[in-house]
C-alpha cells in the first residue's frame, strides 16, 4: 500500500484508493492518438501525479487490478468488496475511492452498492480518455472523487458514481455516451444527486440510506444470468441457445416496454416450470418497465427503472442470496 500525506500536518480526511484500471489508468503514448490501452498507470505512480495538487487529503493506494473493465467481473467484485469491507472496519479510513473502467463501472457500482453498509462514502470514477490525451478528464474526475468520498455527507446514499462534475447514484448511473466527456454518463430515472468540482460540492436532497446496513450478502458463488437482446423476428431456439446448465435466471432485454415476439414469451414460459426466473427489462434507453397483467399468470419479473445489465446484477444477487420468492424478486426490482 502506498501513502501520500500533504505538506502541512493539519486533519485531512482519510481516503483509501483502490484500483482497478481502465481508461483513468490508461496511455495512448501520444497526445493525439485514439487507440490507447488502459491500466497502464499503477497506484503509486498516480498517487505521485495527485499528489501535485495539494489536495486537502490523505491518500492510501490499493492495485487491485489494473485491467479494462470489460474483463471485470465476480473475481475483481471479490476483491473489491473484501477491501472495501477493511477500509469500512477501519477507523483510520474515512472514505473509499474505486478507480475502474467506464464500460462496466454501473456493474460493479451497482453490485457493491447491493452489498455494502452505507456508513461510509464510496465513490467510483473513471474516465472517457486517457492520462495523456489532449483534454484528458481523468484526474479532474478523480480529485472530484477525492472531494465527494472526502464529504461526511456522501455516507448514506450507497455508492455514488463521480464522472464529468456530476455525482450520480449507482442504481441511476449509466454510460451512455461511447466517445466525449460531457453526459458520458446520466441517471435514470433520478438526474444527477449532486455536482462537484475540484472548488465545490453540492449535493440535491438528503441521505436516503443513513446508517443502512448491507441490503444483500455478497456471494463469492454468483450465478451466471443471460441477457438476451430482442431484436424483431428472433425465434424461441435463441432462448435455449443461450440458457446454461441449470439456468437460475434470464434478463430479456426486450422492445419498446420489455415485448417479445410470442414464441419467445412460450419458451421463456415453459423454462419458469423449471424455476428460471425471467425478468423484462428494455432495449430502450431510459425504458421503464412496469407490471402488466400477463406477468402474474406467466410468472414473470419487471425490470421497472434498472437496464438490463443492472438488472443481470440485482438478479445474480438475489439468486446467490437463495431469494425464489417472485414477489420479493419484483419488491427488489420495484426498490433497488
Ligand atoms: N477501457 C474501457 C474500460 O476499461 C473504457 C474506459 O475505461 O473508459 O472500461
Amino acid at each position: 500500500m502506498s501513502e501520500k500525506t500533504p505538506a502541512h500536518s493539519a486533519y485531512f480526511p482519510k481516503i483509501r484508493v483502490l484500483a482497478t484500471g481502465g481508461t483513468i489508468a490508461g496511455m495512448a503514448g501520444s497526445a493525439t492518438r485514439h487507440e490507447y490501452r488502459p491500466g497502464q498507470i499503477g497506484i503509486d505512480d498516480w498517487l505521485e501525479r495527485v499528489a501535485e495538487f495539494g489536495l486537502a487529503a490523505h491518500l492510501s493506494g490499493v492495485q487491485i487490478a489494473n485491467i479494462g473493465s470489460e474483463d471485470i467481473g465476480p473475481p475483481v467484485w471479490s476483491a473489491l468488496h473484501s477491501a472495501i469491507g477493511d477500509a469500512m472496519a477501519d477507523d483510520d479510513v474515512d472514505g473509499i475511492v474505486i478507480t475502474h473502467g467506464t464500460d462496466t463501472a454501473e456493474e460493479t457500482a451497482f453490485l457493491l452498492d447491493l452489498t455494502l453498509p452505507a456508513t461510509k462514502p464510496v465513490v467510483i470514477v473513471g474516465a472517457m480518455r486517457p492520462a495523456d490525451a489532449v483534454g484528458s478528464d481523468g484526474m479532474r474526475n478523480f480529485v472530484n472523487a477525492v472531494r465527494v468520498a472526502s464529504d461526511p455527507e456522501a455516507s448514506g446514499r450507497g455508492v455514488v458514481l463521480v464522472m464529468g462534475d456530476r455525482i450520480l447514484a449507482a442504481r441511476d448511473a449509466r454510460k451512455v455516451r461511447t466517445r466525449g466527456t460531457d453526459d458520458a454518463f446520466r441517471g435514470f430515472p433520478r438526474g444527477s444527486i449532486g455536482l462537484v468540482t475540484p472548488a465545490a460540492l453540492e449535493w440535491f436532497g438528503r441521505p436516503w440510506r443513513e446508517g443502512e446496513g448491507a441490503r444483500y450478502a455478497y456471494s463469492e458463488a454468483m450465478p451466471e444470468v443471460p441477457i438476451l437482446y430482442m431484436g424483431a423476428g428472433m425465434t424461441a431456439e435463441l432462448v435455449d441457445r443461450i440458457l446454461p446448465e441449470n439456468p437460475r435466471g434470464i434478463v430479456i432485454a426486450g422492445v419498446g416496454e420489455g415485448n417479445m415476439p410470442d414464441a419467445v414469451r412460450e419458451r421463456l414460459i415453459a423454462h419458469r416450470k423449471n424455476g428460471l426466473i425471467v425478468v423484462r427489462a428494455s432495449r430502450v434507453d431510459e425504458g421503464l418497465v412496469d407490471r402488466e397483467p400477463e406477468d402474474d399468470p406467466n410468472g414473470f419479473v419487471a425490470a421497472r427503472a434498472l437496464n438490463p445489465q443492472k438488472s443481470r446484477v440485482l438478479l445474480m444477487v438475489l439468486i446467490a442470496n437463495k431469494e425464489g420468492d417472485l414477489n420479493r424478486v419484483q419488491a427488489a426490482f420495484d426498490n433497488p
